[in-house]
């Protein structure tokens, strides 16, 4: 199986992506809003195709990116029938499976943190995405959205509790960096629920957390009981000017056979050295040189009013004079994917034939 673990440092999320490894059908777990363009570069760097976008649960403190996964992706949204949530393709319920390629996700009911909340295991018991039910030496909190310790208690001994002892626990949320357990080891350590721990030790213990109401409740809430689908179903903003993507490594890249139809329309800035400029691989029709040594220091030979295409050898120093570049605050600007060798590659022309 593929298995990435992503984390949301404004609000200590972790997003997990789960894919089958023959054909690359898959499934994102908790999608952060703020972090749909990233997310949504892995999963084509990876080449996934996703088929559901799962929430644990209605999540109180981050609005989640299932409505905007969904529709870029084409996948199908998927939230527990007790969450009360709009606006869900797959509504499931304890027991329900959801398959994608050889793998699948069994649903276990977990309330206590919500009404709705869900924890999915993999068909062979070694995972458990726990959500914000059991958390490393931790649980979610009951004090609201319908909480209860008195079921979280159930939830955790009758659903979490009674899977493998090596059964890895990947939580919602964790606020002091802690990536992954098991239900040994919670079993054991857990302050709350762990060791000797009674009913109502456990109770005791969360009714007394003291937390303050997450700062983005009234936003967070009433957007992910809609699934995160924004007012006037308003998509995030795309890049216009071309056939731009931002890559997992966050350096906008540009289709070279876009750039090479378009050359008269761009300001094209090679990066390499004079020597490499006039070698064996040549340069593009136009371009201006300037090494990557010296592009800090000569910005003010770049032009404002066309988009800056950045070329290299490679593609490797090129986008460094790209992210140099939108540092500087030029904001058209995009690397040249797989540099001249790529080009060379594709047949591309180098100048007017
Ligand atoms: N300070 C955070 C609080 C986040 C929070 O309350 N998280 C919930 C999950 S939605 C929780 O159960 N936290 C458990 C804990 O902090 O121990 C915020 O403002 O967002
Ligand atoms: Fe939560």
């Amino acid at each position: 199986m593929i298995f990435r673990q992503l984390f949301d440092p404004v609000s200590s999320t972790y997003t997990y992506l789960l894919s089958c490894e023959q054909s690359h059908q898959a499934v994102i777990i908790d999608p952060v809003f703020e972090q749909h363009a990233r997310d949504t570069a892995l999963i084509r760097e990876l080449q996934l195709d996703i088929l559901y976008v799962l929430d644990t649960h209605v999540h109180a403190d981050h609005v989640t990116s299932a409505w905007v996964l969904a529709k870029v992706l084409g996948a199908e949204i998927v939230m527990s029938k007790h969450a009360g949530a709009e606006g869900v393709d797959v509504l499931v319920d304890h027991g329900d499976v959801l398959a994608y390629g050889d793998c699948s996700l069994q649903v276990r009911a977990t309330p206590g943190h919500t009404d709705g909340c869900i924890t999915y295991v993999t068909n062979d018991e070694t995972m458990a995405f726990t959500g914000d039910c059991l958390m490393i030496r931790g649980a979610g909190r009951t004090d609201f959205q319908g909480g209860s310790a008195h079921i979280m208690w159930q939830s955790i001994r009758e659903q979490i509790f009674t899977l493998p002892e090596d059964c890895l626990i990947y939580p919602g949320h964790d606020y002091f960096g802690r990536t992954v357990s098991t239900v040994a080891e919670e079993k054991r350590f857990n302050p709350r629920i762990g060791g000797e721990a009674k009913e109502e030790d456990f109770v005791g213990y969360m009714d007394n957390l003291g937390l303050a109401h997450p700062k983005l409740i009234d936003i967070a809430v009433p957007s992910n009981l809609k699934c995160g689908r924004p007012d006037h179903d308003a998509l995030p903003e795309e890049i216009t000017w071309g056939p731009v993507t931002v890559t997992f490594a966050g350096i906008p890249e540009i289709r070279p056979d876009w750039v090479a139809r378009h050359l008269d329309q761009l300001y094209v800035l090679d990066v390499r050295s004079p020597e490499e400029f006039d070698g064996e691989l040549g340069h593009l029709n136009g371009a201006a040189l300037i090494p990557l040594d010296e592009v800090r220091k000569r910005l003010d030979e770049i032009p404002h009013d066309r988009p800056i295409v950045t070329v290299c050898q490679s593609g490797k120093r090129s986008s460094m004079a790209a992210e140099i570049l939108l540092n500087a605050g030029f904001e058209e600007v995009a690397n040249v994917a797989g540099g001249l060798i790529q080009w060379s590659r594709l047949a591309l022309p180098f100048r007017d034939l």
